[in-house]
């Protein structure tokens, strides 16, 4: 049985990782931070059939100790960097902790890694966000846009990215780097604009509430589903040779566009609901992302279920039944 380690395993992409992960046989194991609410530590993990089948350690990317114990007493052969502090408004609040996180949290795992589990595999998280207002010509980025972050979040990844790929050169490690584009789903923090969306619109449909505030409306993301992406993950980190691909759908839809999707599909327009709230600007947009997957297509033989559509009915049947 193979056993893989999952930082941020509480998150969205954990989530669906461990599912994914414990239906092809493998032992889960998981490093979750401590929070003072407990229930708020593995909540995507209950009630998703992983109850009782994944062993949980408290930990922190910034809690070296912690990472060294765990490393050596679970011994995985896959490593899934996925912690993170994921929020890229939020990393303008909080720069030093967002570099912290998620650019010294990479370099303690990959010296963890080195360390510990040299024959192990190692995937990283890394992000669309990389390529900042970079876009090749033909409006779509791709392994040989340049890095131009537009973010802390951005410039972390970048530099979490580059470390990885140096830790394979220099010490011939089995570490590779999967670039996503934005994934969503259900399961999403709703403080990201798929949710946010899709969260107010039918609580607009329901009576509950008046209005939705969001910020910028005309920058375009290329969406996928995170159930799609955990699959790329473990794909990438068992090609037999440690690489960089990028995860997308090559579709792109701008924050105006979602909004009239999500609202349409619930009989409204959004038009007469959607306030612009300059809280949510950012002080620097990354306005374009359409990414091009063809790598992952040919190579890993990737490809996506669910489209823009059917990602936006699974969202709004789930905020239905919930609300
Ligand atoms: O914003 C605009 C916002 O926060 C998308 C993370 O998973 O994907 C994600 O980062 C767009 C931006 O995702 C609101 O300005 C408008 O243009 O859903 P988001 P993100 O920043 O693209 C990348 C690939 C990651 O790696 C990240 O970890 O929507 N927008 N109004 C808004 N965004 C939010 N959150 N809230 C609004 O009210």
């Amino acid at each position: 049985m193979k056993k893989a380690l999952i930082t941020g395993i509480a998150g969205q992409d954990g989530s669906y990782l461990t599912e994914h992960l414990l239906s092809l046989g493998y032992e889960v194991f998981g490093i979750v931070r401590r929070h003072s609410v407990a229930e708020n530590q593995n909540h995507r993990l209950v009630g998703n059939g992983t109850n009782g089948k994944v062993t949980n350690f408290y930990g922190d990317l910034m809690d070296y100790p912690s990472l060294a114990r765990i490393v050596s007493e679970v011994k995985p052969d896959e490593i899934y960097n996925l912690g993170a502090m994921s929020h890229v408004r939020i990393s303008f609040d909080m720069p030093s902790f967002t570099i912290q996180t998620n650019a010294l949290g990479v370099l303690n795992m990959l010296e963890v890694y080195r360390t510990t589990v040299p024959d192990a595999k190692f995937y990283q998280a890394s992000s669309s966000e990389m390529f900042g207002n970079s876009v090749d010509d033909d409006g779509v980025q791709r392994l040989t846009t340049p890095m131009n972050p537009v973010s802390p979040y951005g410039c972390a990844k970048v530099m979490g990215y580059n470390l990885v790929r140096h830790y394979r050169h220099a010490y011939g490690l089995h570490a590779c780097n999967g670039i996503l584009f934005n994934h969503e789903s259900p399961r999403r923090g709703s403080n990201f604009v798929t949710n946010k969306v899709v969260k107010g619109a039918v609580s607009i449909k329901k009576g509950l509430q008046k209005n939705l505030e969001l910020g910028n409306m005309d920058s375009y993301r290329d969406w996928g589903h995170s159930k799609d992406y955990v699959r790329a993950m473990h794909m990438i980190l068992n090609h037999d040779t440690p690489d960089e691909f990028i995860v997308a759908t090559g579709e792109t839809h701008s924050v105006r566009n979602l909004c009239e999707t999500v609202f349409g599909k619930l009989g409204l327009n959004y038009e007469d609901y959607v306030v612009q709230n300059p809280k949510y600007m950012r002080p620097e947009e990354l306005k374009y992302l359409k990414g091009d997957a063809s790598k992952a297509n040919s190579v890993l033989g990737w490809q996506p279920d669910y489209t823009f559509d059917t990602m936006m009915d699974e969202m709004i049947e789930h905020w239905m039944a919930v609300l």
